[in-house]
């Protein structure tokens, strides 16, 4: 019964089915299944398996991003119950698309699919200058900085902001994560951040620098 619905559950992430997943989550919940395990079982193994489709080309953007907000509904529900039981979260993501950049479509899937993963993640826009960032890392202390441009004229914003961030003593412990289209692996080596070219690399390179992979 328990494997039951858990699997029902992840298979309505996958299906993007808003409300079967939160009527599962629900059931699962009256069953006495725990929030960590909706969550591993059901909920991040269906995002698991979006990413693996999306990667191969058998799902597209607008399906993964229905199935993120599947995903996001049964969340919603077992969050309250996750901070009580004390489960801890892969890691703490901030993601901002830089200044002078209005693209967000990309960053929100690529936070959707860290959510997914188990990671805390707090998107704080688009258009957001560096020293909002900085400032935004100093409170928070997020373990990773996840920064998007699709400008070739708004990537440098990401160095000015891994300047600002070494400027006040913030990068030690901070992992930096940068992506876009117009980005590269050579480019953020330039930089001092690591690369991920989609939203599923991005869940990779995140494990990786946290050590969870
Ligand atoms: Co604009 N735009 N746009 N646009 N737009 C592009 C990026 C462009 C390539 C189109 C083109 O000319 N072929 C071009 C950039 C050229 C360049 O600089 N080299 C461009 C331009 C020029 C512009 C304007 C200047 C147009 C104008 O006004 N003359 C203007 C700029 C506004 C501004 O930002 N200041 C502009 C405006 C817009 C809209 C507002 C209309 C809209 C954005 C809506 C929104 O985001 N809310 C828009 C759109 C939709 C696009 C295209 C068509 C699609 C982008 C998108 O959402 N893709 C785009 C052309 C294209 O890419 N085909 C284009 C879907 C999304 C899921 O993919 O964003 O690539 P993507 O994200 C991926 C990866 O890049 C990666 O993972 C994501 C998921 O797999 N990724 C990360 C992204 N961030 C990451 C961060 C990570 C890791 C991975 O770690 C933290």
């Amino acid at each position: 019964m328990k494997q039951e619905i858990l699997e029902s559950i992840a298979e309505g992430v996958i299906d993007g089915l808003v409300d079967e997943v939160r009527e599962n989550v629900q059931k699962a919940i009256e069953e006495g299944i725990t929030a960590k395990e909706i969550l591993d079982e059901g909920l991040i193994a269906g995002m698991d398996e979006v990413g693996v489709l999306f990667k191969d080309g058998e799902m597209f953007v607008p399906e993964v991003l229905v199935s993120a907000k599947a995903m996001q509904a049964g969340m919603e529900i077992i969050k309250p119950l996750l901070k009580e039981s004390g489960a801890k979260m892969t890691g703490t993501v901030l993601t901002a698309t830089v200044e002078g950049d209005l693209h967000d479509i990309g960053i929100k899937l690529v936070g959707m699919m860290l959510e997914g993963a188990g990671f805390a993640v707090e998107n704080i826009g688009v258009d957001v200058p560096a020293q909002v960032i900085v400032d935004r890392v100093k409170e928070l202390k997020p373990d990773i900085l996840g920064l998007s441009a699709m400008l070739t004229t708004t990537m440098t914003n990401m160095k000015t902001v891994i300047e600002q961030l070494k400027e006040e003593g913030l990068d030690e412990g901070l992992h930096v994560m940068v992506g876009g289209a117009p980005t590269s692996p050579d480019f953020a080596k330039k930089i001092g951040a690591n690369y991920a070219a989609d939203a599923n690399e991005a869940v990779k390179v995140a494990k990786q620098l946290l050590g969870v992979a």
